[in-house]
């Protein structure tokens, strides 16, 4: 097999970027050719993402890709859509999930369908802004079509209409056993079945850029691919494992905890630990749970308008360990704000000591994060009957020195750490195993593992302590 390049797409809550990725035997290299922010936006009231904003970047990004790709795949954060009207215009910008808007409709829904109705049917945990909620709060009646956002730009790219299944498992209105989109809650919750489109798996070819696109970009006919289009799929499909003895923490703005399993866990135990089925590429499942993840630090940087992470973060390795704790997945932590004040006042409600500088709230975030990764790790292992030897933590996160010693010490576990852009990468293989360059999962995890930049996390062995301070905030999981 001869070298191929593909470009990869890749939009998070905080960045976007588009990458070219190339790949060959022994080959996997990404080379990032542009990156951008994320910047939602309150318009009258309401958080929207600057979709069109987004989609110039990538449009940008595309003009600066070198010539010769073999195809283009997109991804992105999950659940949230664009409607689309009949002539195929958007009907506004789409609304971010962490928008106010569906305040309250989870615990209506739950109320009116039943918790276990709704989880035996999608196997979905229950989190606020699960597109089912969205659209329930939504008003529907103009909307022919409803494009999740990667699902938009491929629409915009091409003209062509789908849904790609591991980010339409996230809506909460996917049949967790067919893989097809849930007539009977659609009918229940009283949904307009038309705007439902096709759905297709990681690997269909979608559709050859629209001419004018092609001009634009100087790509002429290039061919979108489906990826595991929920950036989370694509992370761990680019986990370097290489057993499946394996955890995963796919680390952003926020922190997916859990392990890659071929069928869904539907018990009752499963649900009340609100743990979740999603779809990973080749109909694996992906068995988590979020957790609160680097937003907390996110947030409070941007609160303090603070710049400087590399000495905050080497202050916080400074500062005594698990002392100021707080559960980082409290919805209080949910919206935009004030992230260090709410963190205070967390701390004084429980009756616990609170952060009193800055460096003390960054080693807050990070023992707690580390306190949840521990519990939702031994969650996941308990609740799937998986035997974990070691835990991967890919993303952002990965870069987070601190956090990734945290971990490994909490969960007594060995971390290995990286790749950075497991996202990225996971969505160009994907793209490579469409057009032959690569097998199957194994042969591009196992190219995942001899090419990329991982580190190793051993556990220092003061169990107890962690044990202890786990009891305290009440995460023992
Ligand atoms: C991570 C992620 C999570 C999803 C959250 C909201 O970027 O996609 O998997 O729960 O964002 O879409």
């Amino acid at each position: 097999m001869s070298e191929a390049m593909f470009a990869a797409v890749d939009l998070g809550a905080s960045s976007g970027r588009v990458m070219a990725g190339r790949v060959g035997p022994g080959t996997l290299a990404l080379e990032e050719i542009r990156r951008f922010p994320n910047r939602p936006v309150r318009v009258n009231g309401t958080l929207h993402w600057d979709i069109l904003g987004l989609y110039g970047n990538v449009l940008d990004g595309l003009r600066s890709a070198p010539r010769g790709l073999s195809s283009v795949g997109i991804d992105s954060w999950a659940v949230d859509y664009g409607l689309l009207d009949a002539g195929g215009a958007l009907l506004g910008n789409p609304v971010h999930y962490r928008d106010a808007r569906t305040d309250g409709v989870m615990d209506r829904v739950r109320a009116e369908l039943g918790e276990d109705v709704l989880y035996q049917s999608s196997g979905l945990q229950f989190l606020p802004f699960n597109t089912i909620y969205q659209l329930a709060a939504d008003d529907l009646s103009r909307a022919a079509t409803l494009l999740l956002i990667p699902d938009l730009l491929a629409y915009w790219l091409t003209g062509e209409i789908g849904a790609e299944r591991t980010n339409a498992s996230t809506t909460g209105l996917l049949d967790v056993r067919g893989g097809t989109w849930s007539a009977d809650l659609v009918a229940r919750l009283g949904l307009p079945a038309r705007i439902f489109p096709p759905l297709h798996d990681p690997g269909a070819d979608i559709g050859t850029l629209r001419a004018d696109v092609g001009a634009e970009t100087g790509h002429g006919a290039l061919r979108v691919t489906a990826v595991g289009s929920h950036d989370t799929a694509s992370a761990v499909a680019a986990v370097p494992a290489a057993t499946d003895r394996f955890a995963y923490i796919s680390c952003g703005t926020w922190s997916l905890v859990g392990v890659e399993l071929d069928a869904p866990v539907l018990t009752e135990e499963s649900r009340k630990a609100n743990f979740t089925n999603e779809g990973g590429v080749d109909g694996t499942v992906r068995y988590l749970r979020n957790v609160m993840g680097l937003w907390l630090l996110q947030e409070s940087l941007r609160t303090w308008g603070e710049a400087d992470l590399p000495a905050l973060l080497a202050a916080a390795a400074e500062v005594p360990g698990l002392r100021c704790l707080i559960d980082p997945d409290d919805p209080e932590f949910l919206p935009p704000g004030d992230m260090p004040a709410r963190i205070a006042a967390h701390c004084r409600r429980r009756g616990l000591p609170e952060p009193s500088t800055r460096a003390e709230t960054v080693r807050c975030i990070l023992d707690s994060l580390a306190l949840a990764h521990r519990a939702t790790l031994r969650q996941a292992a308990r609740l799937s009957g998986r035997e974990i030897d070691v835990v991967h933590l890919v993303g952002g996160g990965s870069r987070n020195d601190l956090l990734c010693r945290l971990t490994a010490d909490a969960s007594g576990l060995p971390v290995v750490a990286g790749p950075v852009e497991a996202t990225a990468l996971g969505n160009v293989l994907a793209q490579a195993r469409a057009h032959g360059a690569v097998a199957d999962l194994g042969e591009s995890r196992a190219l995942v593992a001899a090419t990329q930049d991982l580190r190793r996390y051993t556990p220092s062995g003061d169990e107890a302590r962690w044990s202890e301070a786990a009891r305290r905030i009440g995460l023992d999981g």
